[in-house]
């Protein structure tokens, strides 16, 4: 951000002109400063429009949850947005569009879950967020991004990407091709399951790593953060995301895939943390897909990566030469771990 950039969402926020800022977070879509103005603290986060074509939908729905929660669930803590002095919580400056968050003190993000308690945690203030929204009418809410974690077509984008992207790459990348479409059948499975009556559309958060997270100093999650994906969804998405990112002990960038194993710890944490909060209100239906939802979602990062990959790193962008074809190796490798664990749990029972 340059400085003359800056100047302006100082002004705009009205910080005192000794405010800092510096860059911050490891997401891959959207840039997030730490703004240091006078006593202070704020989070100062761009919206990458490539992928949100419509930051005011974004805004909207924040507008939506911290209204209906304030009425609601008073105590619950909804990090909304920050007005700026015109009132506004979403400011354009040429092309692009910047919001501002209170920064919640004494709390730290993590990047890799090291214990059982932070996958209890995480698992619980996620599913605790869908809870307290139970009754809140999902379908109010706009869709920021259509077809986010909608499988089949994401299998699609990837077939076509097979087809018509870079030849060289589609060439090296055979072996996980044929692999990716080898797991067609959990694209059907996740077919039947949304089809179903009793799979229920949710407030869902959709991207619940655990750096969306934040931990007070006692390791006690305080709240969740990122909510620019939050729409109506299936609760497969979150449990989802869970198990992608918190079973394994090293993240989707690791590169020696030795160190991938699913941590059976983790699991029943995500689990029983998960269920703390939302087992009275799901369905059967939704409980036999507990762990399906780890596969339905690895698998689709696994696509999701290897497409990119194939059509030039357009979405991800890549930080080294084959960056998305090393994460869709690593989540096909997630991917067979969760299901070697789901077939011993059912041989052991
Ligand atoms: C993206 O930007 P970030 O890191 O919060 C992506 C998620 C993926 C994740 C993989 C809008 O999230 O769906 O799971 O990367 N978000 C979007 O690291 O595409
Ligand atoms: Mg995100």
């Amino acid at each position: 951000m340059t400085t003359a950039l800056f100047a302006e969402l100082r002004a705009v926020w009205n910080w005192p002109e000794s405010t800092t800022y510096a860059i911050i977070g490891s997401g891959l879509i959207n840039h997030t400063w730490k703004v240091v103005a006078g006593e202070e603290v704020f989070i100062l986060q761009s919206i990458n429009q490539t992928v949100f074509q419509r930051p005011d939908w974004i805004d909207e729905n924040l507008g939506l949850l911290h209204t209906y929660l304030q009425v609601h669930q008073p105590e619950y803590l909804f990090t909304a947005p920050v007005p700026s002095v015109y009132g506004q919580t979403l400011w354009e400056i040429g092309d692009a569009f910047y919001r501002v968050f209170a920064y919640v003190p004494n709390t730290r993000t993590v990047d890799t879950v090291e214990t059982a308690e932070q996958a209890f945690e995480a698992a619980k203030t996620f599913g605790n967020f869908t809870a307290v929204l139970q009754d809140f009418d999902a379908t109010q809410l706009r869709i920021t991004i259509p077809d986010f974690h909608n499988l089949t077509l994401r299998y699609k984008q990837f077939q076509d990407a097979c087809k018509f992207g870079n030849p060289a790459r589609i060439q090296e990348s055979m072996s996980l091709i044929q692999e990716l479409h080898q797991y067609h059948h959990l694209v059907q499975q996740y077919e039947a399951f949304i089809n179903h009556a009793q799979a229920n559309l949710r407030v869902t958060h959709h991207d619940t790593k655990i750096s969306n997270v934040l931990f007070n100093e006692a390791g006690k999650a305080v709240c969740v953060i990122d909510l620019d994906t939050v729409m109506p969804g299936y609760f497969i998405s979150d449990l989802g995301d869970m198990y992608r990112t918190y079973v394994c002990p090293v993240s989707e960038e690791e590169k020696d895939f030795s160190k991938i194993l699913v941590r059976e710890d983790c699991c029943r944490a995500i689990e029983e943390g998960y269920l703390s909060v939302m087992g009275d209100v799901m369905s059967d239906w939704e409980k036999k897909h507990i762990r399906f939802s780890g596969h339905f979602i690895v698998y689709m990062q696994a696509l999701r990566f290897l497409t990119d990959h194939l059509l030039n790193d357009g979405y991800y962008g890549a930080k080294y030469p084959g960056h998305n074809y090393v994460r869709a190796g690593n989540q096909v490798h997630l991917l067979r771990a969760l299901m070697k664990r789901e077939s011993t749990i059912i041989n052991r029972q």
